[in-house]
């Protein structure tokens, strides 16, 4: 039986940082019937936002951030093997995707990049801290559809815009539709810089990426 719970149970014990349990917990909610995606966005994405205000109360410090961090992309890795079994065999669409420049936050654009492929797309991702001209060669190299950045961080936010200008001076913004996202983004900031569409969060990453594959 799906007890909702075991969800709030994972995303604890990520904050604890307690590895076996939060495999332990996986597996059962599995068993019970959640989906990789529910466990995902109900269970480890609010432990992991929960760590951030531990972290920004003081009651958590820097490397035990670093190790919740690392302990979350363990568990997404190990769920996005769960759910590439069910991965759909025709490509919607090549995306580009990455975190810009002077940002090393990488835990949501890796669910992004998880969701994208297991909904069609075919994505190539530039990994994080990732310079505006990796982006642009790499969407060359592939004949990139859609050019996906991600920005945890007010700072970073700026080289979306920057991406905007670099896209246009190599020739390939008329080619390419752009979307935005991280905590700090929204549609506001997208319309700013010119992107074309902005999502808040993985699931409504893929139904904006589809919609882009359309216009
Ligand atoms: C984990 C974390 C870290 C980890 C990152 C590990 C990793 N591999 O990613 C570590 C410990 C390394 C880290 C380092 C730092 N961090 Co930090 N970190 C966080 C924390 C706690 C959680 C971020 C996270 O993973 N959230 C969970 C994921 C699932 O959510 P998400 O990223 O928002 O992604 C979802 C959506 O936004 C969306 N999405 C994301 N990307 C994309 C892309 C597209 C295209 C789309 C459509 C959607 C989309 O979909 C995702 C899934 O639903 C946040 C706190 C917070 N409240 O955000 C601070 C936070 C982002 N960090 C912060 C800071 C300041 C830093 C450091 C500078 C700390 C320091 N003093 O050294 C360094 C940065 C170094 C650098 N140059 O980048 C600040 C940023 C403040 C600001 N507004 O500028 C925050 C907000 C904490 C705070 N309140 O101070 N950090």
């Amino acid at each position: 039986m799906k007890d909702e719970t075991t969800l709030q149970s994972i995303g604890d014990s990520l904050v604890n940082i307690q590895e076996d349990v939060t495999f332990n917990l996986i597996e059962t909610a599995i068993d019970a019937g959640f989906s990789p995606l529910e466990i995902i966005e109900n269970g480890l994405s609010p432990g992991m936002l929960a760590v951030g205000d531990h972290f920004e109360r003081g009651e958590m410090f820097l490397p035990q951030v670093m190790m919740a961090a690392t302990l979350m992309g363990k568990c997404v890795t190990s769920l996005n093997e769960k759910m590439a079994e069910n991965e759909a065999s025709e490509k919607k669409g090549v995306i580009v995707l990455g975190t810009v420049e002077g940002d090393v936050h990488d835990i949501g654009k890796n669910i992004v990049k998880v969701l994208l492929n297991v909904n069609g797309f075919d994505v190539h991702d530039v990994g994080r801290d990732a310079l505006l001209e990796k982006f642009v060669e790499k969407a060359k190299e592939v004949n990139a559809d859609i050019i996906a950045s991600s920005a945890l961080m007010t700072g970073t936010m700026e080289a979306m815009g920057d991406l905007e200008t670099a896209l246009k001076d190599a020739g390939i913004r008329g080619s390419v539709k752009t979307i935005v996202g991280g905590a700090p983004v929204t549609q506001y900031w997208a319309d700013k810089i010119g992107a074309d569409a902005y999502a808040e969060n993985a699931g409504e990453a893929v139904q904006k990426a589809v919609e882009l594959m359309r216009a």
